[in-house]
């Protein structure tokens, strides 16, 4: 397989920008070939190429907020307004996007091995409207609202315009059904991602800043238990040094490679 321009880190002993037609690590091959586990996690980097800003970054301050000031129980109960208007702005940027090549690239990735699982921190929906089936959703999902006392469900629509939020059946507010910090993780679907990330014999990071916990140590603990760890993301992030290989570029461009390769490879004739 042939990657251009990707700046390529392998097995931390080197970092070059590629610039000629370049071969992946053998063991990496080794591991497309022969793995039948595989889980990966991907970040806000993965849906950046559909139009959806990440969290941090240049592209990533909303009005001078950032993500830790207003995905928080304490933003919201001091200001549901400014909250709201901020998820709502993005529900509008998010409802005007497809997945791009990256998503469709691991919607292919999950039929070309017997376990896969897909782990995403995003709150978007593309993965599953790029065709994935096995998804862990670990930080919840944008498009759903619940009650902040009961978490009851909320079906109603939310708009700033009418002057006062939405209140549940029992008075208590109603907010997006996301994980905001300082929150438990739905449990069964963090056990889960645990369970996929120990069992995987390779691992995918993909697009995110490997910053926050616990999804931060899912990479982590897959490469304690055994696992190839690669890491797909257009910068080094705190994760680069710890993976077998590190891959800086774009998402959309890289995994589909990766996927073609692995069906070059199924079709090889066995020796
Ligand atoms: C590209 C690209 C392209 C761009 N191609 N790449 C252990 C240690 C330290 C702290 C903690 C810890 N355990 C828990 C904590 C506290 C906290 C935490 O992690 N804080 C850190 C910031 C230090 N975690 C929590 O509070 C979590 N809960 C918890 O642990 O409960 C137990 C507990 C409870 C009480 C007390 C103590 C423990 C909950 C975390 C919830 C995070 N929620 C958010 C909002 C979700 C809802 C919403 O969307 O509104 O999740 S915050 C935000 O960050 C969002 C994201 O999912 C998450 C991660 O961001 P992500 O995806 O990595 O995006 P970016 O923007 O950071 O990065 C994008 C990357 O893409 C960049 O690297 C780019 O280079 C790259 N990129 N384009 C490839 N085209
Ligand atoms: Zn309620």
């Amino acid at each position: 397989m042939a990657i251009n321009k990707f700046l390529f880190h392998a097995g931390r002993k080197f970092r070059i920008l590629v610039s000629v037609m370049i071969e992946y690590p053998k063991e990496f091959i080794k591991m497309l070939k022969k793995a039948n586990s595989v889980a990966v996690l991907t970040g806000a980097g993965i849906s950046a190429e559909s139009g959806v800003p990440t969290f941090r970054g240049k592209d990533g301050i909303w009005k001078n907020f950032s993500a830790e000031e207003l995905a928080t129980v304490d933003a919201f109960m001091n200001n549901p307004e400014r909250v709201w208007e901020w998820y709502l702005w993005r529900r509008q940027v998010m409802s005007g996007v497809s997945p791009n090549p990256g998503h469709k690239a691991l919607a292919e990735m999950e039929k070309l091995f017997d376990d896969f699982t897909l782990i995403t921190q995003n709150v978007d929906g593309l993965h599953r409207q790029a065709g994935s089936n096995s998804i862990l959703e670990l930080h919840g999902n944008i498009s759903l609202n619940k009650c902040l006392e009961c978490s009851r469900p909320f079906a109603g629509e939310i708009s700033l315009e009418r002057g006062e939020l939405p209140k549940c059946e029992c008075g208590g507010k109603i907010r997006p059904d996301v994980v905001w910090f300082g929150e438990m993780l739905p449990r069964d679907i963090i056990n889960k991602a645990f369970m996929a990330s120990e069992r995987a014999e390779l691992f995918f990071s993909i697009g995110t800043s490997a910053l926050v916990h616990p999804a931060a140590s899912l990479p982590v603990t897959a490469r304690q238990s055994g696992a190839y760890l690669v890491e797909v993301n257009l910068d080094p992030t705190p994760l680069s040094g710890f993976a077998d290989l590190a891959i800086h570029g774009k998402a959309g461009e890289i995994l589909p490679g990766i996927v073609k390769l692995i069906n070059e490879l199924r079709d090889e004739p066995k020796k």
